[in-house]
């Protein structure tokens, strides 16, 4: 293969040379995933905690058909105030490149662009799953079917409750993905610390995470490891609370005909005017909280690769 074609920043470029601890962030909750200016708040809030736990943060996205890795806050605010950004995931990430256009990525994406890199931890607010009626619509996000494939180890707060969850964990055990969930003993329904679906596997440390990804390692698992991490308690929204605006989001999405990669921007953008923008709130904070949590892993991870 030839090497691939990244533009890293020069701080992450050194952090990487020298084995300090990285963490990948997507730019998709960026551009498509929170409104103006929250959008570009918390993606710079999200680098400070990043860094505040010990490690380098390395935004990702498409600019200008550049793959970008590390991005400097007029390339954040560019992606956080345009409104023709593509959403890129596996399989449109090389047309963004070849194009000579900019994209965010998705937790796909942005996962490829990681492993090429060589960076092994990535933060998140939630995935991308299996969606209701998947049986009969076939929607399933790619960032499955990447967890399965790459070895990055992806930060959430679980699994939104306007997915299928059961769905979603189903499929990430029959492709293999473990699912770990952190100081949990249920997978979380990202705003609610609750979903009522027991954890796979329970951890409670950085160390006993990046302990598992070795363990993986050495035996030749290739996919990747989703870390469940819940919502604070005094973030969350319960999910009686959230329940409603989530079925109502849905029937707007099903009357007005939303499709494809319409369908997640849509539902959360609807969540949000129908909570009064509490489902942002807490999206904030879970976020920042993931995102000390994946530093964490990758500080361990550094400390005996
Ligand atoms: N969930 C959020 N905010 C987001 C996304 C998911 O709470 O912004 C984005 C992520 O980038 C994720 C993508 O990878 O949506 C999944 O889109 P789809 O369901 O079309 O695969
Ligand atoms: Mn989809």
């Amino acid at each position: 293969m030839s090497r691939p074609p990244l533009a890293l920043s020069p701080e992450v470029a050194k952090a990487l040379a020298d084995r300090k601890p990285v963490v990948a962030l997507e730019t998709t909750i960026v551009s498509h995933g929170m409104p103006w200016p929250d959008n570009l708040d918390t993606a710079l809030a999200v680098e400070d905690v990043v860094r505040r736990a010990g490690a380098v943060p390395a935004a990702i996205a498409v600019i200008g058909g550049k793959l970008r890795v590390g991005l400097d806050r007029a390339a954040l605010e560019g992606l956080a105030r345009a409104k023709d950004v593509l959403k890129l995931s596996s399989a449109d990430l090389a047309y963004g490149v070849m194009s000579g256009q900019t994209g965010a990525t998705t937790v796909a994406a942005t996962m490829i662009v990681a492993k090429l890199a060589g960076i092994q931890v990535f933060a998140t607010g939630g995935i991308g799953g299996v969606h209701r009626g998947a049986e009969t619509s076939f929607d399933i996000s790619t960032d499955l079917t990447e967890l399965a494939r790459t070895a990055v180890v992806v930060v959430a707060a679980g699994a939104k409750a306007l997915l299928d969850v059961p769905k979603t964990l189903e499929f990430l055990e029959t492709h293999g993905v473990p699912v770990v969930c952190y100081r949990s003993d249920e997978f979380p329904a990202f705003w609610s610390r609750s979903s009522g679906l027991p954890a796979p596997i329970r951890l409670d440390t950085p160390d006993d995470v990046a302990r598992f990804v070795r363990a993986r390692r050495e035996l030749g698992l290739s996919a990747g490891v989703l870390v469940a991490n819940p919502i604070p308690t005094a973030d969350e929204i319960p999910a009686s609370e959230i329940r409603p605006a989530i079925e109502a989001a849905i029937a707007d999405a099903v009357r007005e005909g939303i499709a494809g990669k319409a369908v997640t921007p849509y539902l959360l953008g609807a969540i949000l005017k129908k909570t009064g923008g509490k489902s942002l709130t807490a999206n904030i904070a879970l976020i920042k909280n993931n995102a000390r949590l994946a530093a964490e892993i990758a500080v361990a991870l550094a400390a005996t690769p």
